[in-house]
């Protein structure tokens, strides 16, 4: 569908530069030349498909924010745009992106050392390699800080034990972004785990029903032993973990309005084309109203997304502010894909009509990278001043 007109009825376009269209642009054609005609055999197959990777390493969508090694420089709001673009055909595929780009490569280069830079960015930004951020685990998921996985110092390096699970990309994962609390100052660091590390396994979580095109799996650290040169040297503390979630939460909130505009534009063509009652059903007024108020939701949770990305990209960004978003994107996206999912009356059953698969991937981006409730007490404890975690 066209991206102006009604597609977007309070002229966000009108606030791009002309460097960001382009990018947005050539994410478009990509996504929808690419990744739409796959999306429904990765749906019922369950089966990645582990060239989409080096594909959008080759169109420049990888870390693109980053500057400097081989990675394209734009702006937050060229980011969100990108993310919205993806997660326009499948939250998977967005899923799969932010993960590399905001979940690795964001860590290895806030955080990494030169070398560790320049091992890692430029294969990761071509695609050559894929990523994984292992920081929920088995009985830790809400409050990471309660961590089980330990690193303990010895001669050469470190011995990482522990598990994670629900970790996104980690069965084809070439490099693990592991967060383990450290035994001898009990802080939380990350750790730049390679595939091939002796006692590491990734095997994969089947059978999901929701991000069905991309992979997730468990972590198993076992005895794993790494060296010093691993330890990302800038992580001390959960505030680096929660560096990582700042920049991929941000994109979600674009992400996730990008599937909504998809439901939308199918519940429209149907709505217009489908009779009942001797009219086509899109001159029922429920059957607008539906529409209006979906297509009212992304235009300003879209200008929401755009107003924190010009901030981030001025450096007044403030972490509740991403929560903001995050949390109504989402829920606004998962109520109203399920709304305008009754407009496809029997359909809805259907995989062929998108909706219902948007609205399954919509339950899971509610919930990862911080559930709506989580928001909600974020954004709580800087109204009230209390923190309704601490104990
Ligand atoms: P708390 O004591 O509040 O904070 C610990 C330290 O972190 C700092 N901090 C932040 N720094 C930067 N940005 C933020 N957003 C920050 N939030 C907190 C804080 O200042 C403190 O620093 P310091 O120096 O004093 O130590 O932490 P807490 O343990 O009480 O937890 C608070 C809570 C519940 C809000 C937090 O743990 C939380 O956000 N939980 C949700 C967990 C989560 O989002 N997990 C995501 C896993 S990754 C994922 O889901 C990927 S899916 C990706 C995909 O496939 O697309
Ligand atoms: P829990 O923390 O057990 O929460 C269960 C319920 O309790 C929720 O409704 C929650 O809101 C509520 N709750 C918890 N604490 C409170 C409280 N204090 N007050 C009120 N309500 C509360 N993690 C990674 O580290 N890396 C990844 O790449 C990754 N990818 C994922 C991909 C998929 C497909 C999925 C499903 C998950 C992924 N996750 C990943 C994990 C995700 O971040 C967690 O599932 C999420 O943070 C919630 O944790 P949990 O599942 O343990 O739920």
């Amino acid at each position: 569908p066209s991206l102006t007109g009604r597609h977007d009825p309070l002229n966000l376009e009108s606030l791009l530069t002309e460097e960001e269209k382009a990018i947005r642009d050539t994410a478009h054609a990509y996504c929808q030349e690419n990744l739409t005609p796959r999306v429904l055999h990765g749906w019922r197959t369950e089966e990645f498909d582990p060239k989409v990777i080096p594909e959008m390493g080759a169109v420049g969508l990888l870390g693109p924010t980053i500057k400097g090694y081989g990675c394209a420089g734009v702006s937050n709001v060229a980011y969100g745009l990108v993310a919205r673009e993806f997660e326009r055909v499948d939250s998977g595929y967005r899923s799969t992106s932010s993960v590399q780009s905001s979940l690795v490569m964001h860590p290895i280069n806030e955080f990494g050392s030169e070398a560790q830079k320049e091992k890692f960015l430029p294969r990761l930004a071509r695609g050559e390699i894929i990523g994984a951020f292992g920081l929920t685990e088995p009985n830790h998921g809400s409050d990471p800080g309660s961590m089980e996985t330990t690193a303990e110092e010895v001669d050469g390096g470190f011995i990482i034990n522990g598990s994670k699970t629900w970790i996104s990309n980690a069965p084809v994962a070439d490099v693990h972004v592991i967060w383990a609390k450290c035994k001898w100052d009990n802080k939380i660091r990350g750790f730049l785990v390679e595939k091939s590390a002796k006692g590491l396994s990734a095997p994969p979580i089947k059978h999901k029903i929701s991000l069905r095109v991309s992979l997730t799996g468990s972590v198993f650290l076992d005895n794993v032993r790494v060296d010093h040169d691993s330890l990302l040297p800038g992580t001390k503390g959960l505030g680096a973990a929660f560096s990582c979630l700042n920049s991929a939460r941000y994109g979600i909130s674009w992400g996730v309005m990008g599937a909504l505009e998809d439901c939308v534009a199918h519940a429209r063509e149907y709505a217009l084309e489908r009779h009942q009652f001797k009219r086509p059903i899109a001159s029922f007024q429920l059957i607008q109203k539906k529409l209006a108020e979906a297509q009212s939701e992304v235009a300003i949770g879209l200008l929401a997304s755009y107003q924190v990305g010009r901030l981030k990209d001025q450096g007044l960004l403030a972490p509740e502010m991403v929560s903001l978003v995050k949390k109504n994107n989402c829920g606004k996206a998962l109520e109203h894909s399920r709304r305008v999912l009754d407009i496809l009356g029997g359909n809805a059953a259907s995989d062929e009509y998108h909706i219902a698969r948007h609205a399954s991937n919509l339950q899971i981006t509610n919930t990862y990278e911080g559930t709506n409730d989580i928001h909600a007490l974020i954004l709580g404890k800087a109204i009230t001043g209390i923190d309704a975690f601490a104990n």
